[in-house]
């Protein structure tokens, strides 16, 4: 899953991509290097981030994805809010990607008239404040446990089962240590059943291994596209699609001449 921020303010590309047309040439670039989905999102969320209220959001996003309903491959919305998702659907959006996994008032009820793909992530709190003192008990049974509560609660609504991305939201909430130990243990929310979404690409704990700004985190990445996707993604949301892809190609050609 290719990253495409229309914003002024994301973290690693805030800024960037924000004029629509610079956006829609960034998508179809990232399309070009292989990714399968590419990711639409017009309000940033980074720690401390002032929501954006939905106009703006629609002002960012509509443009892109109009432009966008001839790529050839799905087009997934990045928004909490069911206002945008909604307009998102009718601009021909195939995946819906929550941080808030749905929680918003009617945003399951909304989901469930669609066919589209949902993607739920767990927050702790909100990204104003998230990362002022991030605290669990046991971070991958909370995490496991409220995603496993949202499978079943869009189950309820009526939504197919196999219509659901579960993310345990590296870096929402979250600690390096959390993210470490949510990246070990990442096969125990693959249980869940629903295929497992993994962002971590150029994200802070990066630079807190590594030393590195966002700007310099390219080959962290990459390593940590790999090693999700060895623990069980099968989605990974990155801004540097080329060198993702051959990571991941050559992973899959070691496993191929292990199954040979
Ligand atoms: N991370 C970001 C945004 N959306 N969606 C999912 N499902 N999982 C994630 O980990 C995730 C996400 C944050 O990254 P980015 O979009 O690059 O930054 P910003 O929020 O500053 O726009």
């Amino acid at each position: 899953m290719g990253v495409v921020n229309v914003t002024p303010n994301s973290f690693s590309d805030g800024g960037l991509f924000v004029d629509p047309q610079q956006a829609v040439a960034h998508a179809r670039r990232l399309i070009e290097e292989g990714a399968d989905l590419v990711d639409i999102g017009g309000e940033s969320t980074r720690p401390g981030a002032q929501p954006v209220d939905a106009s703006d959001e629609l002002r960012r996003v509509v443009p892109v994805l109009r432009a966008l309903r001839d790529a050839p491959v799905p087009v997934a919305v990045d928004t909490a809010k069911p206002l945008v998702m909604q307009a998102a659907l009718g601009e021909g959006a195939s995946l819906i990607n929550d941080v808030n996994a749905l929680r918003a008032p009617g945003a399951l009820e909304l989901a469930a008239t669609s066919d589209a793909g949902l993607c739920m992530m767990h927050m702790q709190g909100d990204p104003r404040t998230m990362q002022a003192a991030p605290r669990y008990e046991d971070v991958v049974a909370e995490v496991r446990n409220f995603l496993s509560g949202r499978i079943a609660a869009a189950a309820a609504m009526g939504i197919a089962r196999g219509r659901i991305v579960i993310d345990p939201g590296f870096g929402f909430g979250k600690t390096v240590e959390h993210n470490l130990e949510l990246l070990r243990n990442l096969h125990r929310l693959a249980e869940l059943g629903a295929p497992v979404l993994v962002g971590l690409s150029r994200k802070s704990t990066l630079g807190a291994i590594t030393g590195r700004p966002a700007t310099e985190r390219l080959a962290a990445s990459v390593a940590a596209a790999l090693l999700a996707v060895q623990r069980g993604a099968r989605i990974v949301r990155v801004h540097d699609v080329a060198a993702t892809r051959d990571a991941l190609a050559v992973l899959a050609a070691v496993e191929a001449a292990g199954n040979r």
